[in-house]
């Protein structure tokens, strides 16, 4: 079964949609298989965001991302890694589409609620870095 992982940024956080976001993926039908709140380090943000480091929002993205609590967790089901991203929406909330999670919460392309892995290679490299192989709770350990 496809996992992915979300992040509800810590804008999200401090604006109190933590149970929106859980609650629109639940009821789509995804399970959640891990779940924590946490203030991430630079060093694990810097991994999170490698593919941004040359970019002139690198600095910004990191100092947002590690500026608060955020939760992350990993979401499973069916084709969970792209229709996680259909709900999330465009990464500049301005082209997200209402009823996309940026489309009715974000307006800030760095502020912008959530982050979801964008393919197999992410999710499979962006897990393990918010969570241990025992942190994740399988169908077998949850029923
Ligand atoms: P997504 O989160 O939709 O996968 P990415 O991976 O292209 O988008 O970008 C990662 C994060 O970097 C975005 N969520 C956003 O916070 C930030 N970001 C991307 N593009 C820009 C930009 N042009 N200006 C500022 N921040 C950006």
């Amino acid at each position: 079964m496809e996992r992915t992982l979300l992040l509800i940024k810590p804008d999200g956080v401090r604006r109190g949609l933590v149970g929106e976001v859980l609650r629109r993926l639940e009821r789509r039908g995804f399970r959640l298989v891990g779940l924590k709140m946490v203030q991430i380090p630079r060093s694990v943000a810097e991994r999170h965001y490698i593919d941004h480091r040359d970019k002139g929002f690198y600095e910004n993205l990191l100092s947002f991302i590690t500026s608060g609590a955020l939760v992350a967790a990993v979401i499973q089901g069916e084709g969970a890694i792209q229709v996680v991203r259909q709900m999330t929406g465009a990464t500049d909330p301005r082209n997200a589409q209402p009823g996309t999670l940026r489309g009715d919460f974000a307006l800030s392309i760095t502020e912008n609620v959530v982050h979801a892995s964008d393919n197999p290679e992410k999710a499979e490299y962006e897990i393990p870095l918010f969570f241990t192989p025992s942190e994740i709770y399988t169908d077998e350990s949850t029923n």
